[in-house]
C-alpha cells in the first residue's frame, strides 16, 4: 500500500464508519500485542519430506530469540516469546533446567524480549502411554514433577503464564479407561494446583495456569482434555488461579468458536487464545484474515478479554513445515491487526437496535459490513506509520537480507543446543 493508496482509503473508511470508530481502530491496533511460540522459528512439523525443513530455521534457542526480536523490530507487536520447556530449556529433551531458561530469560533481555507463557512438554519420549493421565504412578509424577518446574520458571523468569496441553487420550474405544484416564489427570493437575497457591501467596506475581483443550490429535478416538468444558473443569480445581485456553485449530469443524470466546467471557472464566488457521485436519498453519477471526475479536473486544482489566492470554500458535517461518509469523501478525481493525469498526450501538427490533438482515449487514466487507489495510498501515514502522512488513522483510543472512549461517550442521553453556 503506497502513502497515497493509504490517506484515499482513510477517507472512504471515515465516511462510511465515522472518524472517531476509525481512529479508535487504529488506535487499538498501535496497541494490540500478541505472544509468539519459540518453536515456529525451529526445528518441529517435519518428520515428513525426508525431514525437510524451511531454510534459515533456528537451530536453538538463541537463534529462536533472534528471529523473534526481527520479527518486534518488524511489527513492533511481540509481546513476548512463548517457549516449551524440553525444546528450549532441556539438554536431553527429558528434563529441564531452571538454570538454562535463566539463561534464556537474560539472553531475550538483551534483545528487548520478555518471556512470555511457559508450557510443559508432556509428548516427548516417555509419554506414549499418556504423561499426567497415565496409568503408572511414577510416569504422572515425573509429569507433574516437569509441570511445577514450568510453574517456578512462569512466576520468577517469566509473565507468570503456564500453558497446560495434554496430548494423552486413545486411538481406539476401549484403549482405556475414559473416567480413569480424566480422573488421574485431575488428581495430577491437583498437585500442580496446590503448588501454584503456596507460590502465590508469597509472590506479588500471581502465577496463572490455563488449560488447553483439543478435540483429537494425537488421539483419533478421545483425548482427556476434549473441551472447554474438560478444560473448565479441572481449571475449577485451581482456587481461581486458572482458566481456559481455546486453540483455534482445537475444534471441529463448524464448531462456533467465538460463542466459546463469548461464553467464557460473559462467565467471567479467564482465558486465553491460540491463534492459527486450520482446513481439514490439526492447526499450526499461519493466521489468515478470515471472517471467524474477526468474529473472535470482535468478542474480545465487547466482552472485555482485550483492553480491559482482564485481558486474555493471547499467542499466536503456528509452526508448519513448508513455508519459511519468518514471513509466516509476520503474515500472521498482519492478518491479526486486520481482523482486529475489522472487529472495531462494527457498530455496536446499531447493532443492538437492530436486534432489539427483530431487524435480523439489518443487523447482520451492519456486522459484516464491518467483519467481512470492509478494507481496513488502511487503518493497519496508518497505525504502522504512527509508530514509525515499514507499512508492509512482510515485504520489508523480503528486502532486509535477513532470510538471506539466516540461510547462510545456519546452513552448517545442526548445533548442539546450549553449546555456550
Ligand atoms: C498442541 O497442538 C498445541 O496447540 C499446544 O498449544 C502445544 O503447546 C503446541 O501446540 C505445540 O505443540
Ligand atoms: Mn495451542
Amino acid at each position: 500500500m503506497t502513502e497515497k493508496q493509504l490517506e484515499y482509503g482513510l477517507k472512504s473508511l471515515n465516511e462510511e464508519f465515522g472518524e472517531d470508530r476509525v481512529n479508535k481502530a487504529i488506535n487499538a491496533i498501535e496497541k494490540f500485542k500478541v505472544e509468539v511460540p519459540s518453536w515456529v522459528f525451529g526445528e518441529f512439523g517435519g518428520g515428513r519430506f525426508g525431514g525437510y525443513m524451511p531454510p534459515g530455521f533456528a537451530r536453538d534457542i538463541n537463534e529462536k530469540l533472534d528471529d523473534a526480536a526481527f520479527v518486534n523490530k518488524l511489527t513492533g507487536a511481540v509481546e513476548g516469546i512463548a517457549t516449551h520447556i524440553l525444546w528450549d530449556y532441556s539438554l536431553d529433551g527429558l528434563t529441564g533446567s531452571f538454570e538454562i531458561a535463566r539463561q534464556v530469560a537474560n539472553e531475550a533481555n538483551k534483545r528487548g524480549l520478555k518471556l512470555g507463557s511457559i508450557n510443559p512438554t508432556y509428548f516427548l519420549k516417555g509419554s506414549h502411554r499418556g504423561s499426567l493421565s497415565a496409568e503408572e504412578s511414577n510416569t504422572r509424577e515425573k509429569y507433574v514433577e516437569q509441570t511445577i518446574l514450568s510453574v517456578k520458571i512462569a512466576g520468577e523468569l517469566a509473565n507468570g503464564i503456564v500453558a497446560i496441553w495434554v496430548p494423552d487420550g486413545s486411538n481406539y474405544p476401549g484403549q482405556i479407561e475414559l473416567k480413569k484416564a480424566y480422573n488421574n489427570t485431575k488428581q495430577s493437575l491437583k498437585e500442580v494446583a496446590s503448588e501454584i497457591v503456596k507460590i502465590n501467596k508469597n509472590s506479588n506475581k500471581k502465577v496463572k495456569a490455563l488449560i488447553e483443550y483439543k478435540v483429537f490429535e494425537p488421539g483419533t478416538y478421545s483425548t482427556v482434555l476434549s473441551d472447554w468444558g474438560s478444560a473448565y473443569l479441572i481449571a475449577k480445581e485451581f482456587d481461581g488461579n486458572a482458566g481456559v485456553l481455546i486453540d483455534m485449530g482445537h475444534h471441529h469443524h463448524s464448531t462456533n468458536v467465538e460463542q466459546i470466546v463469548a461464553r467464557l467471557l460473559n462467565e467471567g472464566i479467564y482465558g486465553g487464545f491460540h491463534f492459527n488457521t486450520r482446513y481439514a485436519a490439526d492447526d499450526d498453519h499461519a493466521v489468515e484474515p478470515n471472517p471467524e477471526m474477526a468474529r473472535i475479536f470482535y468478542e474480545l473486544i465487547s466482552g472485555g478479554g482485550i483492553f480491559g482489566k482482564n485481558n486474555w492470554a493471547l499467542m499466536i500458535d503456528q509452526c508448519s513445515s513448508r513455508e519459511k517461518r519468518i514471513p509466516a509469523i509476520l503474515h500472521s501478525i498482519d492478518s491479526l491487526q486486520l481482523s482486529l481493525a475489522k472487529a472495531m469498526l462494527v457498530d455496536q450501538k446499531l447493532l443492538s437496535a437492530y436486534q432489539k427490533n427483530d431487524e435480523i438482515i439489518l443487523a447482520n449487514r451492519v456486522f459484516n459490513n464491518a467483519i467481512m466487507n470492509a478494507d481496513v489495510r488502511p487503518i493497519v498501515a496508518k497505525a504502522r506509520l504512527n509508530k514509525s514502522l515499514s507499512l508492509d512488513p512482510v515485504k520489508e522483510y523480503s528486502k532486509s537480507g535477513y532470510q538471506e543472512k539466516i540461510e547462510l549461517l545456519r546452513a552448517e550442521e545442526l548445533i548442539v543446543q546450549f553449546p555456550q553453556y
